[in-house]
């Protein structure tokens, strides 16, 4: 029998009112059941949301340094047990062992990072412009958060949200991503032993267009944390403004990697590699588009060519393997609908550009890692995210076309320029369009104790990760105390004429 996986609501266990479920099965092996979980709807969602709401007075008088106990605790039960979690997400999700303990490591770190910033959740001292009286600005809870997630990430970016959400004061409804929901299930699992009180953290199972859209609806969540495609992003956006909630959103990249004449080009190909093939390409920051100067391109090319040939290609579960599966057979098919097009518009297949099929490939979602040359910066492929290993190599004539065809989609998540010469780098990091550039690095990698997140389609102003995170869920109260002991009327008493 499959282990059976229910939605988490009010601190229990609960099946769908609807009784459904689904299956989350290996991408590597789709004999491989992880198990069978809710396929919740509306009503679960008003469920898990009355929970919230009720839970919330509670949770918000417990002082900050309280509640952030609760999250080093839990924190420790992560530490703990990092390897199982590893490999029930590598099982999930596809990516290899490495990648999966540096997921779960990523949710440690935001643990950690929560269990020192429960203590300052800082605010302001200013002064009043009329005398005995002065003015400050406090941070507050907001009552429930939605929260939609990706599966590229299972754990890390849910304890991106919760962590912060929940050390603020607010309480929470997530939802995992269909395809990955034992690694959120596994994390609540260590809030509510660490000491999370029944109905503060809820966890309801199912599909985007009904779970997500309730949430979304609902008038009792206060804001919603969504990553995810731009394209969705975009409907998260419209409803939450129609009711006025806060939405926070981390969307879609075609992330660029300049490499420049004079790069060191054995390092500007190990970043590339790492950057294109990692998580087989399945990273929002992944590098799509690898930029290269005339004087470095064919023998780059090369390069990329020669090393992204020999990965091993295979299930994650197996330590010598370098690259796992595509998420779902979906995934696999955009993923090869996006090189037929590549081949289309007369771009050059330079490596891979097919499904792994044979043997031990049989039983799963696999691709080619595939590199195209001679790409122009119109191209589709240029432009679009694939979210797969697919990377696309363009040729450019000096420093100012990189940074214009860097620049020329509609993303700006993640950059990076490969140069030795720090006047060039440091002008990229002025004119690159994009919430985060790299100098001598790859476009993956970002540090969960600083601002993550992209301009332009990527999102919508708000960065998750670090103290820019603790904003985002919650709200500045200003407050005036006056002691002057008699009516002081601003702007008006303190005229200086
Ligand atoms: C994502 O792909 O949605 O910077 C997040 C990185 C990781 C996070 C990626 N730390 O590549």
């Amino acid at each position: 029998m499959a282990t059976e996986y229910r939605n988490f609501i009010n601190g229990k266990l609960v099946p769908a009112r609807s009784g459904k479920t689904y299956e989350n099965r290996n991408p590597a092996d789709t004999a491989d059941l992880i198990g069978v979980f809710s396929a919740s709807d509306a009503a679960d969602v008003a469920d898990a949301v009355a929970a919230a709401k009720a839970a919330y007075p509670a949770w918000k008088a417990i002082p900050a340094p309280a509640r952030g106990e609760i999250m080093r605790k839990a924190t420790e039960k992560l530490i703990a047990r990092k390897d199982e979690f590893a490999k029930v997400m590598t099982r999930e999700m596809g990516k290899v062992l490495k990648e999966t303990r540096g997921d779960v490591q990523e949710a440690i770190d935001t643990g950690l990072y929560a269990a020192g910033e429960r203590r300052r959740i800082w605010g302001t001292v200013a002064p009043s412009e009329l005398p005995n009286k002065m003015a400050y600005v406090t941070r507050q809870p907001m009552g429930v958060w939605g929260m939609i997630c990706p599966w590229n990430f299972p754990m890390a970016i849910p304890s991106w949200k919760l962590f912060p959400a929940l050390t603020c004061g607010n309480t929470a409804v997530i939802k995992p991503a269909t395809l990955t929901p034992a690694s959120t299930a596994n994390f609540v699992q260590c809030l509510a032993e660490a000491g999370v009180p029944a109905g503060v953290v809820n966890v309801v199972y199912g599909a985007g267009g009904t779970v997500g859209e309730a949430l979304l609806n609902h008038p009792d969540v206060a804001g919603v944390s969504f990553t995810g495609s731009s394209e969705v992003g975009r409907r998260v956006a419209e409803v939450c403004g129609r009711s006025l909630k806060r939405c926070s959103l981390e969307l879609g990249g075609k992330n660029a990697q300049i490499v420049l004449d004079d790069a060191d080009l054995e390092l500007a190909l190990e970043g590339a590699l790492w950057g294109a093939f990692g998580t087989t390409g399945q990273r929002c920051t992944a590098t799509s588009r690898l930029i290269a100067q005339a004087g470095v391109y064919d023998q780059l090319l090369k390069m990329v060519v020669d090393r992204a040939a020999k990965l091993r290609v295979g299930n994650g579960l197996d330590e010598s393997i370098e690259m796992g599966p595509c998420v779902s057979d979906a995934q696999r098919q955009t993923v090869h609908s996006y090189v037929e097009i590549g081949k289309q518009e007369g771009a050059r297949l330079a490596c891979g550009g097919g499904p792994l099929k044979g043997g031990a490939h049989g039983k799963g979602f696999f691709y080619q890692p595939t590199v195209f040359g001679n790409v122009t910066p119109q191209m589709r492929i240029a432009r679009e995210e694939i979210f797969g290993p697919v990377l696309s190599v363009i040729k450019v004539k000096d420093f100012d076309e990189a940074v214009r065809v860097l620049n020329g989609t509609p993303y700006g998540l993640s950059s990076s320029i490969y140069t030795r010469n720090v006047n060039l780098a440091m002008k990229a990091v002025e004119l690159l369009e994009a919430g985060i550039t790299y100098v001598n690095a790859p476009t993956i990698g970002a540090e969960c104790h600083l601002p993550f997140g992209g301009v332009k389609d990527t999102g919508n102003g708000h960065r998750e990760g670090g103290w820019t995170a603790y904003d985002i869920f919650s709200e500045p109260k200003t407050v005036y105390i006056d002691y002057s002991g008699a009516l002081q009327k601003a702007q008006i008493d303190n005229v200086q004429d």
